[in-house]
């Protein structure tokens, strides 16, 4: 994954739950509030730096809202805005006080984890200034629509992780200045049509048990981030809204979606797109015009082929999560996806890859086609001409390859190869030449020799992963490896290792000269008393021998009267 990315759309979720509450307050250094001691149990805190300077009052565990009034009342400058946070606490007399008692204006609310399940409004009256009200972690098992009046510039409404079964129509259009609202992990099933103001910005409604939107966004032209994942969904024509060249950010994963709707051509912002764990055969061309797309998730659908001209106009597309579909052709549909840097084909059908699907991608630097039923790679031919991509890490673990087929001559960019867990019997050093890896997996083969030590070259080759494979012997099998500082070879065959395999070689570190590393575990060879005497004169050449022996002890003679293939097998017996 590459980092910053990530971090970015990570920021973009994290977002949603922090809006208003505590995201302003990332720069701004809390100070004590000079009322700090007569206000205990409740503390505060001073934020300068906004527009109007605030004061956070928090208190947890009150046993009662009387307490809390007789902590807090009259102790603040009404010339402030406040913000209260009473959470964790029994609340079971809201209905015979009331919050603007407390005589110091609030203009963001938080009642969380408090076991609220009704909510009195007269205990609202009069608080006006309220923009942003949360009412999360509670046991609320309707809207609390009874209370809104009294809040009408609520602008960011949390209601997430209540019991709440159903939005009926006309809930929220009091709230007109509403634009971030949360009502994720709760238990609704139906919202009716009409029931949210058309200010909305922000809405998580993911984690609820909804099969269908009932036409409530539709009319949501400034919608920026829609969150519907984990619903039971299964057609979104139609619901989508419409005028809307705002919405940056979708996710509709682990719902039933079997296509995606038509209208998802005309979100001209959509950014990030994650459709994850639906049940989508294919993309019908639908996100062949979003321009602005950069992420996109369809990881876990069903999706068997993607036609040539499927993202025709996506060419921003940078992450394109593919695992765990059905896909057997690409039909060059990546060829148009210009700024791609990451391709995850994992978990899929393909039998046959060319190289040519990612001719030309400059930009492409990790290639996962792990998990797949490759036996063959092809489109060497086609790339010759011009370096085919700048790809640095490819993933083809898990295929049916026993050959590389030259297909990957010329890629100078890649230093990271993964071919474990396939057929090879051999490795050609002709498929090898003119790479610049640094890393090479080709353990859980077949392998019963390495590539002809005369032959190879891999100048840069720092760890090698051969473990699991046939291998026999080592003599100058390191030879075309200068700068090998990692070499796995556990659980082969080996039954003899020379000295001279560490003649050519000189691990460095950052520069400095360091040691290889040799690991030999699972191999015969350890039972054998000529490779202490191996290993000593290895360290000499900084190289380091390392994995238990499991032998029976056997005494000289014993020994002595074994065939191979008796001494293998008694490796195995663990003392
Ligand atoms: C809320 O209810 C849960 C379970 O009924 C209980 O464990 C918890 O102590 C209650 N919390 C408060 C603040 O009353
Ligand atoms: C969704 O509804 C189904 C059936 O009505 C129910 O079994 C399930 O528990 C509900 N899921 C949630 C998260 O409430
Ligand atoms: C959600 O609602 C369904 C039916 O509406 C009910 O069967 C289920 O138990 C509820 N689940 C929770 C967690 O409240
Ligand atoms: C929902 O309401 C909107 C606006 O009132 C209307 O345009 C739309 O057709 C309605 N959708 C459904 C499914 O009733
Ligand atoms: C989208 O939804 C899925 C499923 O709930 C979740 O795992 C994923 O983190 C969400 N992605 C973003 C960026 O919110
Ligand atoms: C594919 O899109 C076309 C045009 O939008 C539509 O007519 C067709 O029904 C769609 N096919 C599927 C399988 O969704
Ligand atoms: C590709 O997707 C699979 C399955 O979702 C995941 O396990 C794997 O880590 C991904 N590959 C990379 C390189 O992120
Ligand atoms: C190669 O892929 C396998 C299977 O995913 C993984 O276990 C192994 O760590 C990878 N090798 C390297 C060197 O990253
Ligand atoms: C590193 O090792 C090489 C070869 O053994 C030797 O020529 C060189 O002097 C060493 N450098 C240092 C700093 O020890
Ligand atoms: C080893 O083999 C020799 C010759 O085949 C035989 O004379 C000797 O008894 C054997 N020793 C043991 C311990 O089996
Ligand atoms: C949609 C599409 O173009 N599919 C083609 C992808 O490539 C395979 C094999 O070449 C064809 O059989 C499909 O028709």
């Amino acid at each position: 994954m590459n980092n910053s990315r990530w971090t970015s759309v990570l920021l973009v979720t994290a977002c949603v739950f922090a809006v208003g509450g505590t995201g302003f307050l990332l720069d701004d250094t809390p100070l004590h509030c000079s009322v700090r001691r007569s206000i205990s149990p409740c503390t505060c805190s001073y934020f300068t730096g906004m527009v109007r300077p605030r004061i956070m009052v928090i208190c947890q565990k009150m046993v009662s809202f009387e307490s809390v009034i007789a902590a807090l009342q009259n102790k603040f400058d009404a010339v402030f805005d406040y913000m209260l946070n009473i959470e964790y606490s029994e609340l079971h007399d809201l209905d015979t006080r009331r919050f603007n008692e407390l005589g110091f204006p609030i203009v963001d609310l938080k009642l969380t984890n408090n076991n609220l399940t009704t909510l009195p409004d007269e205990a609202f009256i009069g608080m006006n200034r309220i923009r942003i009200l949360y009412l999360s972690d509670n046991r609320l098992s309707a809207v609390p629509t009874q209370i809104f009046k009294h809040m009408p510039s609520i602008e960011v409404l949390n209601l997430a992780r209540n019991s709440i079964h159903s939005v009926a129509s006309g809930d929220f259009l009091i709230l007109s200045l509403m634009n971030t609202f949360v009502m994720a992990t709760n238990n609704l099933t139906d919202i009716t049509n009409g029931s949210f103001p058309t200010t909305l910005r922000k809405v998580q409604l993911g984690a609820n048990n909804l099969t269908e939107l009932n036409g409530n966004l539709r009319n949501q032209k400034d919608l920026e981030w829609l969150f519907l994942d984990d619903n039971r969904i299964k057609t979104l024509d139609g619901e989508l809204p419409i005028d809307n060249d705002k919405l940056i950010v979708l996710n509709v994963s682990n719902n039933a979606l079997g296509h995606l709707p038509p209208e998802l051509n005309c979100l001209k912002a959509l950014r990030y797109f994650y459709c994850t764990f639906n049940q989508l055969t294919g993309l019908n061309k639908t996100l062949s015009k979003s321009k602005k797309l950069v992420w996109l998730e369809l990881t876990g659908n069903r999706i068997q082929e993607l036609a040539s001209d499927e993202f025709e106009e996506a060419t921003m597309i940078e992450v394109l999560e593919l695992s765990n579909n059905c896909i057997k052709h690409l039909n060059k549909s990546l060829l148009a996806l210009t700024q791609l840097s990451e391709i995850n084909l994992s978990f899929n059908k393909i039998t046959e890859f060319s190289l040519a699907e990612i001719k030309g991608l400059k930009e492409l630097k990790l290639v996962d086609l792990s998990h797949n039923a490759i036996s063959k790679l092809s489109g060497h031919s086609e790339i010759i001409s011009e370096p085919v991509t700048g790809v640095e890490h490819l993933k083809l673990d898990h295929n049916e390859l026993d050959s590389l087929g030259g297909s990957l001559i010329g890629i100078t960019t890649l230093s990271k190869l993964n071919i474990s867990h396939n057929k090879f019997t051999d490795l050609s050093p002709y498929h090898l030449t003119g790479l610049n890896l640094k890393i090479l997996d080709v353990s859980h083969n077949l392998l019963h020799i390495l590539p002809d030590s005369s032959q190879i070259h891999l100048p840069a080759l720092e760890t090698l992963v051969a473990s699991y494979n046939v291998l026999t012997s080592l003599s100058k099998d390191f030879h075309g490896y200068p700068v090998l500082c990692h070499a796995d070879l556990e659980y082969n065959s080996i039954m003899s290792i020379r000295e001279e395999l560490v003649d050519m070689t000189l691990c460095k570190l950052h520069g400095v000269n360091s040691t290889l590393r040799i690991y030999l575990e699972g191999n015969p060879v350890l039972c054998d008393d000529n490779t202490r005497l191996v290993t000593k004169a290895m360290e000499l050449k900084h190289a380091e021998v390392s994995g238990i022996a499991k032998c029976v002890p056997v005494t000289n003679d014993i020994k002595y009267n074994m065939t191979d293939i008796d001494t293998s097998a008694i490796t195995v017996i663990v003392t």
